[in-house]
């Protein structure tokens, strides 16, 4: 049975038989093909790709829809007419051709931001540089032991506007961000959580300044009854508390706050801090996941869901939750040796919190592309806990020289592969 939705109801009316313009077509805005279709709309896709280029299923789909479809380069030039536009997330609303499109009335968003606009649920919404997929996961890991319909969504590879006629307002969304998702929204979530926040995707966003910004905004729309839960040792989210309209958590693990979550290394604890009483909630021990990254993702996940689930049923579901795929994520034993897969750690700052999680002598693999990122702060930490340096792929060299620099002598064994598969050593 469907449920009564009436701003979804508002919006299908007014959508319906409109010109729809889909930028992009990738995970996010695929859904939308049936929906719009479903809704007698005249759809037109804009992509990189030439139709060729995209899978038997979603051609035959597009002929069987009589879809428009405007491909390769320049697509975007016929982008001219829509009343509503969806962008894919790395598609910026700055571009020329949708900035025109807005000026002249069309409605620009995206499947995320309908989301936000559209359902009834309560959102909790996290971004950040590092940790969003593990403090989400461990979110929905809390709001479900808790006996909440649960929605995931987002940039942890779930679109879920087809299934916003499905929530209900009892129910509870938990949504990864993307600064790209989050770019113009003009939407909360009712919990926001920013993890943190370092220098990423300055390659699509203009600036390090623009990219901060952007982030903001999944707290800035919230009213005073909104919560947003904050990294009290990053410089940036630490500023943010300043511009919040509600109720501001803090999560630490370097400060022993007077109110907030904390983890502290010196015992080993995540704490509940209220008026500088300081409850001990779970010790590292009953943890499966390594590092105090991940004890400042638990903080987090549980500062957020504090007020919609009591900490006992919080506490049980941390320590039942056993880690996302490729990160940190233990592979298995051989010669003594063990082998983790890291393969998420696609930033400077999440390989140095990967290789902050190890005592252990450690043989690094490295390498991947490059999004215009500083490796001086990897360099060193490489040069400090990397015991051999197997690189490849386009930063190869990148790191390979912030290591050098960073260390005194040849301390770190450094030899590069031609891929991952061909582990003889090449020159380079
Ligand atoms: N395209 C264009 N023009 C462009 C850029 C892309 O036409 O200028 C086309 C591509 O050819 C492609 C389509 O757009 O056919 C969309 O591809 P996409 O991979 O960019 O987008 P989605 O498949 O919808 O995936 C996106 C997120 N990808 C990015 O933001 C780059 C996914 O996050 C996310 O899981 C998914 O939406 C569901 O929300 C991935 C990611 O790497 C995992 N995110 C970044 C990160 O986490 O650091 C932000």
């Amino acid at each position: 049975m469907e449920l009564k939705n009436e701003k979804l109801e508002q919006f299908n009316k007014f959508a319906s038989g409109k010109k729809i313009a889909i930028i992009g077509l990738g995970v996010s805005n695929l859904p939308l093909l049936d929906y719009f279709h479903n809704l007698a709309c005249k759809i037109s896709v804009f992509d990189n790709r030439t139709k060729e280029e995209l899978d038997n299923e979603v051609v035959k789909k597009i002929d069987t829809y009589g879809i428009e479809y405007f491909g390769g380069e320049n697509n975007l030039e016929n982008l001219i007419g829509f009343d509503i536009i969806f962008r894919s997330p790395i598609v910026m609303p700055y571009r020329k051709e949708i900035k025109a499109e807005a000026k002249r009335g069309a409605l620009v968003t995206s499947e995320i931001e309908m989301v936000l606009k559209l359902t009834p649920s309560k959102v909790i919404g996290i971004t950040g540089t590092e940790g969003k997929t593990t403090t989400t996961s461990i979110i929905y890991e809390i709001i479900k032991k808790a006996g909440y319909k649960c929605f995931l969504g987002g940039n942890i590879g779930k679109p879920i506007f087809t299934e916003v006629k499905n929530m209900r307002p009892e129910d509870i969304i938990v949504l990864e961000m993307s600064s790209f998702q989050l770019t113009n929204m003009a939407v909360s979530p009712e919990i926001s959580v920013v993890t943190n926040i370092f220098p990423d995707h300055l390659n699509v966003h203009s600036s390090y300044e623009e990219y901060r910004e952007e982030k903001k905004n999944i707290f800035k729309h919230q009213t005073e009854k909104g919560i947003v839960v904050l990294n009290y040792d990053n410089e940036y989210t630490r500023e943010f508390a300043k511009e919040a309209n509600g109720k501001v958590i803090f999560f630490s693990s370097k400060e022993k706050l007077e109110d907030g979550f904390i983890y502290d290394n010196n015992d080993g604890m995540i704490k509940y801090c209220e008026d500088g009483v300081r409850r001990h909630l779970i010790e590292k021990e009953d943890i499966k996941l390594r590092g105090i990254h991940n004890y400042e993702n638990i903080a987090t996940a549980l500062a957020a869901t504090s007020s919609l689930v009591n900490l006992e049923t919080a506490v049980q579901a941390v320590k039942e939750f056993n880690g996302v795929e490729h990160r940190l994520e233990f592979v298995r034993e051989k010669n003594s040796v063990k082998w983790y897969n890291d393969s998420i750690g696609t930033s400077p700052a999440s390989t140095i919190a990967g290789l902050n999680a190890f005592d252990e002598n450690i043989i690094l693999l490295a390498g991947g592309s490059d999004k215009g990122l500083d490796y001086k702060e990897v360099g060193e930490t490489i040069a400090n806990k990397v015991q051999t340096l197997i690189l490849t792929g386009p930063t190869a060299t990148k790191i390979e020289e912030a290591t050098r620099k960073a260390q005194n002598g040849e301390k770190v064994e450094i030899c590069y592969v031609e891929n991952m598969r061909r582990s003889r050593k090449t020159s380079k």
